[in-house]
């Protein structure tokens, strides 16, 4: 490998032995398997100390000649959050009033969605991810980013593992079209893009997920040894 820049040697990395390995991957998946999409939050409050942590723990991810094009913006305001949830919930009524058509709105059935957000108050974070056009590694905006959309679904699936493994719920929402999250979270630039909006917090006492949710593809289905 042609080493023009410094390196410095990998003395972080950890090497478990095969039997250690396994048990490992074991218990992440069972972690990982306790992970849902809640839409029933609790408003206790959370630390933002944690969201912190985990927003640090989604910015390690890979990105395009690390660039790292992604911000995030964490919201407890409960004036901001009224304010995400009226323009949300208008878009989702258009939504769900017929823009999204019959074979969409037929497949979020099981789920039980409707275009009633008041997570979006009640849940104690609300956590919009950006991504970035340009910036560069300096984040001044003078050089491209690469790979935007791959390394801010990296970071962000990096953010929900954070806050699941933190012991907090989730929910992924993408309201259509989301500019309106630009201005409300003063990010109305030409670089920067709303991706996601996550919902955090505690799921209420009596959150429930719809079964059709705990339906995941066996491994034969979604993997091919060969
Ligand atoms: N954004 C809408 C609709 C929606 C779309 C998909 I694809 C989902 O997996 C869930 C919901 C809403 O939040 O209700």
């Amino acid at each position: 490998m042609k080493q023009t820049e410094s390196h410095f040697p990998l003395t972080d990395f950890i090497e478990y032995s095969e039997e250690d390995m396994l048990a490992r991957a074991q218990n992440y998946y069972q972690e990982l398997k306790r992970r849902h999409s809640i839409r029933q939050f609790s408003d206790r409050a959370v630390p933002q100390a944690v969201i912190e942590q985990c927003i640090k723990a989604a910015a390690t991810a890979p990105s395009g000649a690390n660039h790292q094009p992604w911000h995030f913006v964490a919201i407890s305001d409960p004036e901001v959050k009224a304010q995400i949830r009226h323009e949300a919930e208008a878009l989702e009524r258009s939504f769900y009033e017929g823009r999204a058509g019959e074979e969409w709105l037929d497949a979020l059935k099981p789920l039980g969605t409707d275009a009633n957000k008041s997570y979006l108050e009640r849940a104690p974070w609300l956590i919009a991810v950006f991504s970035k056009k340009r910036g560069g590694i300096e984040n001044d905006g003078s050089k491209v980013n690469y790979y935007v959309h791959e390394s801010v679904g990296i970071a962000t699936g990096f953010l929900l593992q954070a806050l699941h493994h933190a012991g907090l719920g989730t929910l992924t929402h993408t309201p259509k079209p989301m500019s309106f999250l630009s201005k409300v979270c003063g990010r109305d630039n030409d670089v920067d893009r709303p991706y996601m909006l996550i919902v955090v917090g505690y799921p209420d006492q009596d959150a429930t997920i719809p079964e059709h949710a705990t339906n995941k593809k066996a491994l034969a289905e979604v993997a091919t040894f060969n």
